[in-house]
């Protein structure tokens, strides 16, 4: 599938999405938004993909939404585009993995896309924010929810009524990114997480991603509650005796998803 605004390659099993829009620091515009939610819908139809990447350049993962498209816009505008909320949609519907792999800026809804994957692998450049109070409004795509329960309140309010950056030291330390590389590595560091994602059983990895993603959602009772029975299902696939089966024998698992 050919995009104009991301470059798609699929390999070992991953999907590498690049948001491609360099002159403008990768803003997130209605173009792009779309080619990301068709690039998804076709991850998530190939059964050769087992993870997403997404990435942007050295420079920017992701400015911002586009304030040069969004500037003139009415109410009645935004409110039936919708653009950004479809996209967001199909972010959190995707049922594989999705790692956001960050360098450079991540602002406004370069933070918010960064968010919504599943987990953040930063370079040591990485620069996060909401920066939108600077523009007389706030974020759109989940910001005020999501980077509140990473980071919590008092880190979450400074960012969002100051509009200040995170640098990548302080990101890892409150909870926003799982890991810090060094720029260069970034990328490998990335596929490789996904690699070994891609290699597991796609049931036992759907599962895991739904049940962290329930934890949000719910009490802790009733989220060990639907692991507990989730666990049990899983006992029901072939990749669960193949698994352990592997173990005993002390050799690689080769799962098959089902
Ligand atoms: N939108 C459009 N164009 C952008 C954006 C953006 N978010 N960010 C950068 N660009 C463009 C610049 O205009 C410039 O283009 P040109 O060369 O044509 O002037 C080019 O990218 C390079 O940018 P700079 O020259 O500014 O590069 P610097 O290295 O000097 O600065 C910064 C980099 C600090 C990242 C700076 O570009 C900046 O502050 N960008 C804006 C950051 C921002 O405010 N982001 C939030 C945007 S609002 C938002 O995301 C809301 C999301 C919610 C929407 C929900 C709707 C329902």
């Amino acid at each position: 599938m050919a995009f104009e605004t991301l470059i798609v390659e699929t390999n070992e099993g991953v999907a590498l999405v690049r948001l491609n829009r360099p002159q403008a620091l990768n803003a997130l515009n209605s173009q792009l938004l779309g080619e990301l939610s068709a690039a998804l819908d076709a991850a998530e139809a190939d059964p050769e993909v087992g993870c997403v990447v997404v990435t942007g350049s050295e420079k920017a993962f992701a400015a911002g939404a586009d304030i040069k498209e969004m500037a003139d816009k009415t109410y009645a505008e935004m409110f039936a585009a919708d653009f950004f909320a479809k996209a967001a949609r199909r972010i959190e519907q995707f049922r594989k993995p999705i790692i956001a792999a960050v360098s450079g800026y991540a602002l406004g809804g370069g933070c918010e896309l960064a968010m919504l994957c599943d987990f953040i692998i930063a370079s040591d450049t990485a620069k996060f924010g909401q920066p939108e109070i600077n523009l007389g409004v706030m974020p759109g795509i989940g910001g005020t929810q999501r980077l509140t329960r990473y980071v919590g309140k008092s880190k979450a309010m400074d960012m969002m009524l100051t509009g200040r950056m995170m640098d990548a030291a302080e990101a890892e330390r409150s909870g926003l990114v799982s890991r810090i590389v060094a720029a260069d590595k970034l990328l490998d560091e990335a596929l490789e997480a996904a690699r070994k994602i891609a290699a597991q059983s796609p049931l036992a990895v759907m599962m895991n991603k739904e049940l962290v993603n329930t934890a949000y959602e719910t009490t802790l009772s009733a989220g060990v509650a639907v692991e507990r029975r989730l666990f049990h299902s899983l006992f029901a696939f072939e990749d669960q005796k193949e698994g352990m089966a592997a173990f005993v024998e002390k050799r690689k698992p080769a799962f098959k998803g089902r």
